[in-house]
């Protein structure tokens, strides 16, 4: 891409307006950019902690809600019950019902791959991917395709991307194991466990035989790239084969990653973030020879969740351009490509509320799940062309 275009230094805004209250006023309201301008409208409301959105064939949008609830929004409105058949989850803190992505060849296997913190006895819990038939508005056959090793509270990670070549990839977060003391001994430096990683698996779940670490000793075979905090954003663009993530960081350390297979991305021993509150070091220098650098980071950090590839019809100029949501930031950043390299980073959709998850819908608009800090309803809003 040759398009010439002026970075925007990222800003921090954090509100405490309640979000379906600012939705509602704003619905509709145009807003400028540098090359699209927008308005932004509320497509369906009454969502508790949205995670994901996944668009079916017939015109139905699934969401996850992190209680444990997959809902049904049909004709724009959402459905009073949820789909039945989901496993027991672990609803606490960070945990619950996390992603869910339609295979893409749902409209004839009619089969969905779902994410959620799976129980472990009676405090824990990991992250586990299913997949199971969805029909009648509920889910049959359901099939477990991975269980974590690891253990922890928080930082699930979840996403779940198709490489539409027979493979997935999903993240796993670092379990918020603490970084301290030795550091190149922190359990997402460790790959005979799945904290921290991206993992490569087969559609049915089992293991590619030319994964990178395939048959080395002490190595779980599904881990592609290791030494994440929290990728709570995965893309694979399948124009390029370019797998992408954002990784929620500490302050000052959100992330946008270049997934290369078998590459270590640092966490915890380098990277450009300190630790909430103090502001003390975590690590021990910002990079390594060897390991892989962060294509883009934030400072302040805007607490990466969704990420989305654009390539849509609706708005052409922002084709092939990452879109990353902020939770704390309250944002919407458009992250403009040169192939491997991001030449710019753009604010849009600021104080909307927190936005957990971007998808772009069959219509070609941006889907935003937005999400309350304290568990109160909030909207999915889309951002349309304003002309
Ligand atoms: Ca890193």
């Amino acid at each position: 891409m040759s398009r010439r275009f002026t970075p925007m230094l990222a800003t921090a805004a954090v509100t405490f307006t309640s979000v379906s209250a600012v939705a509602a006023q704003d619905a509709g309201e145009f807003r400028r950019s540098a090359w699209h301008d927008y308005r932004i409208v509320t497509v369906a409301e009454g969502f508790v902690n949205p995670w994901s959105m996944a668009f079916l064939p017939n015109g139905d949008m699934l969401v996850t809600e992190r209680p444990g609830r997959l809902r049904i929004v049909r004709d724009g409105e959402l459905l009073p019950g949820s789909v039945e058949g989901l496993p027991d989850i672990y609803v606490r803190g960070q945990g619950g019902l996390l992603d869910v992505v339609p295979h893409p060849d749902f409209g004839s296997n009619n089969l969905l791959y779902i994410s959620y913190s799976k129980p472990q006895g009676e405090s824990e819990s990991t992250t586990a991917v299913i997949r199971a038939r969805f029909e009648n508005d509920a889910l049959y056959d359901v099939e477990e395709l991975f269980e974590a090793n690891s253990a922890g509270r928080g930082h699930y990670g979840s996403r779940i991307v198709f490489d539409g070549q027979g493979h997935i990839f999903f993240s796993v977060g670092d379990r918020q194991a603490p970084p301290r003391g030795d550091l190149e001994a922190h359990p997402a430096q460790d790959r005979s466990n799945h904290h921290g990683t991206i993992n490569r698996l087969m559609e049915d779940g089992s293991v590619p035989s030319d994964n990178p670490f395939v048959g080395q000793d002490g190595i779980e075979p599904s881990i592609y790239s290791y030494g994440h905090r929290n990728p709570q954003g995965v893309v694979f663009d399948s124009a390029t084969g370019n797998l992408w993530l954002t990784e929620h960081g500490p302050q000052g350390g959100d992330e946008v990653n270049f997934v290369l297979p078998g590459a270590n991305y640092g966490w915890p021993v380098v990277g450009y973030g300190v630790h909430y509150g103090s502001g003390s070091a975590i690590h021990e220098a910002t990079m390594r020879e060897g390991w892989e650098n962060p294509r883009h980071i934030w400072v302040p950090s805007i607490g990466t969740s969704g990420l989305m590839m654009y390539d849509g019809e609706r708005f052409p100029a922002w084709r092939g351009d990452l879109f990353a949501g902020g939770l704390t930031g309250e944002v919407l950043v458009r992250v403009s490509l040169d192939g491997d390299v991001v030449t710019g980073a753009e604010n849009l959709v600021q104080r909307m509320g927190r936005i957990r998850d971007v998808r772009q819908g069959p219509d070609g608009f941006i889907y935003l799940a937005i999400e309350s800090r304290r568990g109160e309803p909030s909207p999915i809003i889309r951002l349309e062309p304003a002309y």
